[in-house]
């Protein structure tokens, strides 16, 4: 079995149906990742030596997905310097606009890269996953054109019909 090269983190396994459309994204590229279940707030010493470890492990993107007091984005963030691409998912009461905020304010210095709210926002942060790796990745970078390529004449079929 090939060595994860992304992480998925989540804040809860209740997070994970929707987290998951990312990895059937990087599945379909076939990109080795891994899912951890890590809380910044109910397991914050395994988070961070998580964060801290995973880089020299070979992890070359973290995705991070949590709802609520999403903080596990910039916790990640703070003990990684490998990039970190936060997803804000829906809440009950507030919709998810209390984990799009806790995830995207970050202070200037330590970046969390924040997609939309929910399942696009776990598919895009597949793709810009995707789009980072295709930097030093030929086949990704072919991938990611035929995907987009797809996504175009998907559209365009649509008017036709
Ligand atoms: C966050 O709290 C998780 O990311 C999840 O979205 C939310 C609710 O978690 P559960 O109470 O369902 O475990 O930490």
């Amino acid at each position: 079995m090939k060595k994860p090269i992304v992480a998925i983190m989540m804040g809860s396994d209740s997070d994970l149906k929707v987290m998951g459309e990312a990895g059937a994204i990087l599945k379909k590229f076939d990109v080795p990742y891994e899912i951890k279940v890590l809380s910044a707030h109910r397991t914050p010493e395994e988070t961070i030596k998580y964060a801290k470890s995973a880089g020299a492990k070979g992890i070359k993107v973290i995705i991070a997905g949590a709802g609520g007091a999403a903080h596990l984005a910039g916790v990640v963030a703070a003990h990684a310097l490998i990039p970190v691409i936060g997803v804000p998912l829906e809440t009950e009461h507030l919709g998810g606009i209390d984990s799009l905020l806790s995830t995207v304010q970050m202070p200037s210095g330590v970046p969390v890269g924040c997609m939309a709210i929910g399942s696009s926002g776990a598919k895009n942060a597949a793709l810009f996953a995707l789009g980072i790796l295709s930097l030093s990745d030929k086949k990704i970078y072919s991938g990611l054109e035929k995907y987009r390529n797809k996504l175009t004449n998907s559209v365009l079929a649509k008017n036709k019909r």
